[in-house]
């Protein structure tokens, strides 16, 4: 079995698969991709993606958004219409994927399924909006080549308007405080059972370690002052499925 796994190290998006592989025993490549230049991607899924992670599992393709592109191309090749609605881009695609092949449900059970839908979606979206800015402000100088770093602030001020990462440096300390206050309600989850939903890590729990790991990449900032939730970070750090 050949499993490669395509990645930025630091992104939060990659670090709770590589965590869940590691966890399962699976083995894997890592190949880091630059993420000014995204050639690699597209040229390994044919134009179809550019952002990371990509998971190639004996030749199949596994990102955001693939089930959906797998689902277009069979219809076109069976002459069907396109699909009016297949799924969406809930960036869930690589951790389903993890969940069948190896994890045999573990990271999704049926019994949770409500709960995950509210959580991930907060954690990926609000709470990943305020914790990823403060990791960037330290991730953006380790791009030591020029283009590079001006590349990917680019791709930042385009989203957040010219002088963004300035303007996060300048709030270092109120958003860090609001960051903290979106972890919070974590902290109290794990007061009284091992992981967020219980006895055992869901991806709920994937989704939140690969912010705070993001937060917290080569000791870019502090672990937030919440401390059932480093207890759980580190549970998170060291767990491996039975
Ligand atoms: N919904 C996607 C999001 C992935 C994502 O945002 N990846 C970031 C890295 S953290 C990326 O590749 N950004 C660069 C870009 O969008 O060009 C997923 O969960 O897989």
């Amino acid at each position: 079995m050949s499993v490669s796994f395509y990645q930025l190290p630091h992104s939060p998006y990659c670090l709770p698969i590589t965590r869940v592989l590691e966890a399962l025993g699976v083995p894997f490549d890592v190949v880091n991709v630059s993420n000014a230049d995204r050639s690699d991607i597209i040229r390994l899924t044919n134009g179809a993606y550019y952002q990371v992670p990509v998971l190639v599992h004996d030749g199949k393709l596994v990102f955001d958004g693939s089930e959906v592109a797998a689902e277009v191309t069979r219809r076109t090749t069976t002459g069907e219409p396109p699909p009016p609605h297949v799924g969406g881009y809930d960036g869930l695609d690589v951790p389903r994927y993890v969940d069948r092949t190896w994890a045999q449900g573990r990271l999704f059970p049926a019994a949770l399924a409500g709960q995950q839908a509210i959580l991930i979606p907060h954690i990926e979206g609000e709470v990943e909006g305020a914790t990823f800015k403060l990791a960037d402000i330290h991730y953006l100088p380790t791009l030591t080549d020029l283009v590079d770093r001006v590349m990917v602030i680019r791709h930042k001020e385009r989203r957040f308007g010219r002088g963004c990462v300035d303007q996060w440096r300048a709030h270092y300390e109120p958003m860090y405080a609001h960051a903290t206050e979106l972890l919070r309600p974590f902290d109290a989850m794990v007061a009284s059972q091992p992981f967020l939903l219980g006895p055992q890590p869901v991806y709920t729990d994937f989704a939140l370690y690969g912010v705070l790991a993001n937060l917290t990449f080569n000791g870019w900032n502090p672990f937030p002052p919440l401390p059932r939730l480093a207890e759980w970070f580190q549970r998170m750090k060291a767990f491996r499925f039975s």
